[in-house]
């Protein structure tokens, strides 16, 4: 296997025995299979598309659910995995016969067997098939953006949110990536490409999410227990977690969030439940500990699941793009529905959770709550009380280095200000930062893909103090990556013009050094040092 997606892959250069996530060889294998078959499809729509012919939206939520799968902590179950490698076959077969011409198509796009042949065909696909380095570097920069512009597809989608020209682009996008014509900067084009479009998927959510749930306001999540028997739900999915308030209703059940799950509070059509308790926990990599502690059922939404222990993989549900094997997986039904009924079933038969902490965590500044108190703000930047802001979104993640994360929140002066999204806050949401003149010292926007409206705030003060540039703000960037979805965060950020964005705690590996030259000669990207130098050179 030769994995290096993620920010903790082994020895910063490649996971080459098992995954460091706990992934092993077979299912990466399946997962490179699945990859290039998604691409010999998107090959295959992208010529429909060119023939005038329309792609059906099943086909396009197959392709985005495939990237979905193969996202970092996303699906460990290789039959799972091959299941998907067959159906998109049996789909690209019927395409094909659609087509006007086959010619010039990639292999990709014609390639067919059936599973004896999968791991013969997976060995040759994956991502050292590329040889030329600079050229493999873009390539899988390319791929986990679109992974990361697919799994906010997909919470778009199910939320009854299309945007059409994204598939196309997405689909235009991997078929590209079969192509051995295009050069370094045909791919350096088709990236920053990436981000455009990585700015509308963000888009295309946050309406998804506003419009169904209301736009998130300041809340209060309290981080205690009751005494009722609960169940654990974790990931983005927001559409799952409205379906299981509803199944829960009257059942003597609470729903607790953890990890990603946390900005559901801040959303006011969540609030009329009553067993919506609280939050539980921390970031997705305490997982082991926590879920433990839980006493009740976990269901998975997404990334980012941790394979189980023994002591609890009976309580743990999977469900859209996750699986782990030897654990129920909890399918979507014709109708668009999902049944919840095993996972409450057991939640009932379950002791209350063991309480981990007290306390709360305040939240909910995305893009409209910030517009709201934008007077307050502009003021306090005015008088010189907020000198600076500091957008610290991103990932959580398991590495000691990211200490670093908490100590430069602490060590953050007092008139600074933390603009957050993602799960990187954990490491200093509940340090007690205090405020300035009532504003919140952390202000946490959401989940990751909420990092738009961190754009769209920063856009909306550029406006406010009427500057042409928004790298006239007062605002620094010092972003904590894990996978994918960071991926396509980073990207819509350059798209935007964001420039001197620090990321850590360290740079991709699949960035060659040829590649990361460019991203720092063109948008002054670099990493991290420590919180005193690095607090010197972005704030003071
Ligand atoms: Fe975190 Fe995992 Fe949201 Fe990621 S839970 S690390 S960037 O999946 O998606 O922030
Ligand atoms: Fe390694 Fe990350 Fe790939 Fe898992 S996802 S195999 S940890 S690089």
């Amino acid at each position: 296997m030769f994995c290096y997606q993620c920010q903790e892959t082994a020895g910063c250069k490649g996971c080459t025995q098992i995954g460091v996530c706990g992934k092993k060889p077979e299912v990466a294998a399946m997962q490179d299979l699945l990859i290039y078959v998604t691409k010999g499809l998107s090959a295959v729509t992208t010529r429909l598309r060119a023939e005038g012919k329309k792609v059906a939206a099943e086909v396009n939520h197959l392709i985005t659910l495939n990237l979905f799968v193969t996202i970092t902590n996303a699906n460990f179950d290789q039959e799972a995995i091959a299941a998907r490698v067959k159906e998109t076959l049996a789909v690209k077969t019927e395409l094909l016969a659609g087509l006007e011409t086959r010619e010039n198509l990639p292999d990709a796009a014609l390639w067919n067997d059936t599973e004896d042949g999968f791991a013969a065909k997976a060995a040759k696909v994956g991502i050292l098939a590329t040889e030329n380095e600079d050229i493999r570097s873009l390539r899988e920069l390319i791929t986990y953006g679109l992974k990361g512009l697919a799994a906010y597809q997909k919470h778009a989608n199910v939320l009854g949110y299309e945007n059409e020209a994204i598939d196309a682009f997405a689909q235009s996008a991997l078929a590209k990536l079969l192509d051995d014509s295009l050069t370094g900067d045909d791919l350096t084009a088709l990236t920053l490409e990436t981000g455009k479009w990585g700015v509308d998927g963000m888009a295309l959510l946050d309406k998804a999410n506003t419009e169904t749930y209301g736009n998130p306001e300041l809340t209060q999540v309290d981080l205690g227990v009751r005494q009722n028997p609960g169940i654990l739900i974790s990931g983005h999915d927001l559409k799952d977690l409205e379906m299981l308030l509803e199944q829960t209703q009257g059942t003597g059940v609470d729903v607790y969030t953890h990890g990603e799950m946390l900005p559901a509070h801040y959303y006011p059509k969540f609030k009329k439940y009553e067993n919506f308790a609280g939050n539980y926990g921390n970031a997705w990599w305490k997982q082991k500990e926590e879920f433990e502690a839980f006493n009740g059922p976990i269901l998975m939404t997404t990334n980012c699941v941790v394979p189980p222990k023994a002591s609890y993989q009976d309580r743990l549900f999977t469900t859209g793009a996750t699986g782990v094997p030897g654990c129920q997986h909890i399918a979507l039904q014709a109708d668009g529905t999902k049944d919840f009924t095993p996972v409450i079933d057991l939640a009932k038969k379950c002791a209350a959770p063991t309480e981990l902490e007290q306390g709360k965590i305040v939240g909910g500044f995305a893009h409209e709550q910030v517009f709201a108190v934008a007077d307050k703000v502009v003021e306090a930047v005015k008088s010189g009380a907020i000198k600076k802001f500091v957008v610290m979104a991103g990932c959580d993640g398991r590495m000691k280095s990211r200490d670093y994360y908490t100590e430069f929140a602490k060590a953050l002066p007092q008139d600074t200000v933390i603009l957050t999204a993602g799960c990187a806050k954990y490491k200093y949401i509940k340090l007690d930062l205090g405020d300035i003149g009532g504003i919140p010292r952390v202000l946490d926007a959401g989940q990751c893909n909420d990092s738009y409206s961190l754009a769209l705030i920063a856009l909306k003060l550029k406006e406010v103090f009427g500057l042409e540039d928004v790298n006239e703000l007062p605002i620094a960037y010092n972003i904590a990556w894990y996978e994918q979805k960071a991926v396509i965060v980073l990207l819509a950020l350059l798209h935007l013009g964001v420039k001197n964005i620090h990321l850590g705690p360290t740079l991709p590996a699949f960035l060659s050094p040829n590649v990361a030259k460019v991203l720092v000669e063109n948008f002054g990207i670099g990493g991290i040092t420590t919180v005193e130098e690095d607090i010197k050179k972005m704030i003071q």
